[in-house]
């Protein structure tokens, strides 16, 4: 493998055209430290450049997803750091749960094993995609240790559940599991733990199949659009889509049209065209 795998609070695996990215810290339930945010900095910039990785899922450990962040090592201890050392571990922090995650080049896939607390929602909402166990254990406990949540975590929520839904959760600290985070619309989807790794492999083979480049386009072209007029949106998404036929090397629109116009060999409400491997290399 061309990438470092020296991180000591993330693990990597690339395989199959997947990189599994696991948040490693399992004996503190993969609690986001200072070391674990810098590290999933440099994380991501290395599999944005790695041709083999088509597809990003990130997990934890053990028994957690994430237990949120360190409440020693990214609360207490920076505390009594300097002001601009507090500024620089917020930034990491931030940098990649979220605005490196949320415009990411490449699909992401949550796969919420366990334990998934506060901080943890960040990145979790930042994936494109997300996945849990059944019997993973959902909370926003900062009330319960007598925070509000901060670090873009409410806006997170705003942007996935109901109203009713996130305040209920903000202000009680209630734990939910698996299934109602996915009727709530915070997962697409939950299944039963031992099932959970097959059915992000399902998912991941499905996003893989597409056209890199026509899935760069049309995931950056929903996020950015939401907070656009209608009038700059269209604009911004005739933008996009022109972009990415510029992008686009295998030449997958002329393609899909040949395959489904001229040789009748692919149904587009139902198959996606069929990519030439020697193109796409
Ligand atoms: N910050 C720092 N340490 C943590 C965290 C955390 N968020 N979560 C777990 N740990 C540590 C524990 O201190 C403990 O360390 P120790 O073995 O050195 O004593 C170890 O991880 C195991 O934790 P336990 O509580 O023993 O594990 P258990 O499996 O019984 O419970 C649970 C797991 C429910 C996740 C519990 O650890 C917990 O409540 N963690 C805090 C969850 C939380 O509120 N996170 C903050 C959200 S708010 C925010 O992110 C801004
Ligand atoms: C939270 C997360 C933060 C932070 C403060 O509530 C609070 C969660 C990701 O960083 O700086």
């Amino acid at each position: 493998m061309a990438i470092s795998t020296q991180w000591s609070c993330v693990d990597l695996e690339i395989s199959d055209g997947v990189a599994w990215v696991t948040l490693n810290r399992p004996e503190k339930r993969n609690a986001m430290n200072p070391t674990l945010n810098a590290e999933m900095l440099e994380v991501l910039e290395a599999l944005d450049a790695e041709p083999e990785a088509a597809v990003l899922v990130l997990t934890g450990a053990g028994e957690a997803f994430s237990a949120g962040m360190d409440l020693k090592e990214y609360f207490r201890e920076v505390d009594e750091q300097p002001d601009h050392v507090q500024r620089r571990v917020r930034r990491d922090s931030m940098g990649w749960q979220w605005r490196t995650l949320r415009t990411y080049p490449k699909p992401t896939i949550a796969m919420v094993n366990g334990w998934c607390f506060g901080g943890a929602f960040t990145p979790l909402v930042a994936c494109d995609l997300a996945v849990a166990a059944d019997e993973a254990t959902f909370g926003l406990s900062e009330i319960n240790w007598g925070i509000p949540p901060g670090g873009n975590v409410s806006r997170a929520l705003a942007e996935t559940v109901g109203t009713r839904d996130a305040m209920l959760y903000i202000m009680t600290g209630r734990t939910f599991d698996g299934p109602r985070a996915a009727a709530m619309g915070l997962v697409n989807q939950s299944v039963p733990r031992a099932e959970l790794r097959k059915a992000v492999a399902a998912l991941a083979d499905e996003l893989k199949a597409k056209n890199p480049v026509v899935l760069r386009a049309a995931k950056l072209g929903f996020r950015h659009c939401q907070e656009m007029s209608w009038e700059a949106a269209e604009d911004f998404l005739y933008a996009k889509l022109e972009q990415s036929q510029f992008l686009d090397r295998e030449g997958g629109r002329a393609a899909g049209l040949e395959q489904f116009l001229d040789r009748k060999s692919m149904r587009p409400g139902l198959q996606t065209y069929q990519r030439d491997a020697d193109q796409h290399r």
